[in-house]
């Protein structure tokens, strides 16, 4: 595989697209020994056809806001690849999402749900409308302009959507009422739905808890826990939220989160009444978490600064992409953090990953770690093509069997002859592996 030539040649066809590019390098970077030892992928033109997404859609939603005025937004659909399953990925609604971050988010979760062992392919979408500050009525009025363009595309055999960063539990109701319309069917076609209408219990804490059981097989690895441990976090979403929960249950202790506007340290730990007060915050559509430090006056708020140069044993950037760089990783090690676990897509930057590698600390890559919350949205279709609801312990049950058997993938694919399990190497190989063997039975379509 000439890696140099595929880049070159998707640069100059997709100029400016840095974090999609981003992506792509640091998967073929690790799979090229794999690609090399197997010329028929190279014969079969797998890389140059995995690299691509099978199409994309982009389209224009016109929506009025509450004073009557008119706003225009663009939305999208990648669907990347759909080797072992319909497509499958979620939406997210932010003003910085453009083209190359929903390819990024789309080429990864081609890996990322290639290792949850359930039969999904990769896909992703959005809009650059910015949920923050609006009312329910204008959140209603957008969700149902963009599905009006997005139905004809999904389907529950086609391309399940869901939630991610702007679009959760409120934002999959106004989706899903108007697919149903349009459609006149009910069906799993989105996933996080409501749990009175087809939505798995569980799914909304599962990104969170997913990667801490991930994080906590991680420290087994080294005959270690979560106990007594210091945690930082980043972000105050969904997986933050659910990170968070599942951490004070085994025992660690949460002292940051993050926002845009900077980060909170919160020595006392952010457990129980902190934790539903992260809910609060979120809901209040207020693009901060300065006001958790005025709520909690022990916490102290760091404007404009990063969690992680505060000293913890475990990291988790569970934000957005990009929001770990070199220094920040430089801090984190030789402040004695033995373990970094990437709850958001892409967090650490290709600069951040070499310094964690190169120190040889525990460091798991977002594809493998945060693959719980689309695991349980596998699990929500099962149940809907079953027409039943399991009880909550026996989706956390198949979700923690999941994120065990995830890791299983990673040390079996990632170790290496020192005995260190490279992680995103692990990851990358056993995702491919998958998809590239099920590619290469299906012939060339
Ligand atoms: P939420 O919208 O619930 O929360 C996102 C968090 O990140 C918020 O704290 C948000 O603050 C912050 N954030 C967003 N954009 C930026 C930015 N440009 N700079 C700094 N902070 C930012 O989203 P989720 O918790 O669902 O998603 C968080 C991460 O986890 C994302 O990378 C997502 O792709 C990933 N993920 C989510 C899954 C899910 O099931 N929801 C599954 C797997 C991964 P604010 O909104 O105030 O900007
Ligand atoms: O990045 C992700 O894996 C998600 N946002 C969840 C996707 C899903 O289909 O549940």
């Amino acid at each position: 595989m000439d890696l140099e030539r595929l880049m070159n040649d998707l640069a100059k066809k997709h100029p400016g697209e840095s974090e999609y590019l981003q992506a792509v390098r640091e998967v073929l970077e690790s799979i090229e020994e794999t690609v090399n030892e197997n010329p028929h992928f190279e014969t079969a033109g797998i890389i140059d056809r995995l690299i691509e997404p099978d199409r994309v859609v982009t389209f224009k939603v016109s929506w009025m806001g509450d004073d009557g005025k008119v706003n225009v937004n663009l939305g999208y659909r990648v669907q990347f690849n759909n080797a072992i399953g319909p497509y499958k990925g979620g939406l997210r609604f932010h003003p910085s999402v453009n083209l190359s971050i929903l390819k990024f988010l789309g080429f990864e979760q081609i890996f990322k749900n290639s290792l949850t062992t359930l039969p999904m392919g990769g896909g992703k979408g959005g809009s650059d409308f910015d949920p923050k500050g609006k009312s329910d009525a204008e959140i209603m009025r957008f969700c149902q302009g963009f599905m009006m363009e997005l139905w004809r595309m999904i389907g529950p055999q086609t391309d399940i959507p869901a939630g991610d960063i702007g679009v959760g539990g409120r934002e999959i109701g106004f989706l899903y009422g108007m697919y149903k319309k349009l459609a006149r069917e009910h069906t799993g076609v989105l996933t996080g739905k409501g749990v009175n209408w087809g939505g798995s219990l569980i799914r909304p804490e599962a990104t969170g808890f997913g990667a801490v059981y991930f994080a906590k097989e991680m420290l087994a690895t080294q005959g270690d826990t979560f106990k007594g441990k210091t945690v930082c976090l980043s972000g105050f979403g969904n997986v933050a939220w659910g990170a968070a929960q599942k951490i004070n249950e085994l025992g660690g202790k949460v002292v940051t989160l993050s926002g845009p506007d900077g980060y909170v340290y919160d020595p006392d730990g952010i457990s129980g009444e902190k934790i539903d007060y992260m809910l609060e915050l979120r809901a209040s559509n207020q693009d901060i978490v300065k006001p958790y430090s005025y709520e909690f006056p022990e916490a102290q708020f760091h404007q404009g600064k990063h969690p992680w140069e505060v000293k913890c044993d475990v990291a988790m950037p569970c934000a957005t992409q990009n929001e770990l760089n070199k220094e920040d990783a430089e801090h984190l090690v030789k402040n004695g953090c033995i373990c970094v676990a990437e709850g958001a897509n892409m967090p650490s930057t290709p600069e951040a990953v070499e310094v964690f590698i190169e120190s040889k600390i525990l460091f798991g890559p977002g594809k493998a770690v945060n693959a719980g919350g689309v695991s349980t949205s596998g699990l929500e279709m099962s149940q809907n093509s079953m027409k039943l609801n399991w009880p909550a312990t026996e989706v956390d049950d198949r979700l923690h069997h999941i994120m065990c058997s995830i890791h299983e993938a990673c040390v079996t694919h990632g170790t290496e002859e020192d005995g260190y399990i490279n992680y995103v190497k692990g990851a990358n190989i056993a995702g491919f592996l998958k998809v590239a063997n099920s590619m290469l039975d299906q012939g060339v379509v």
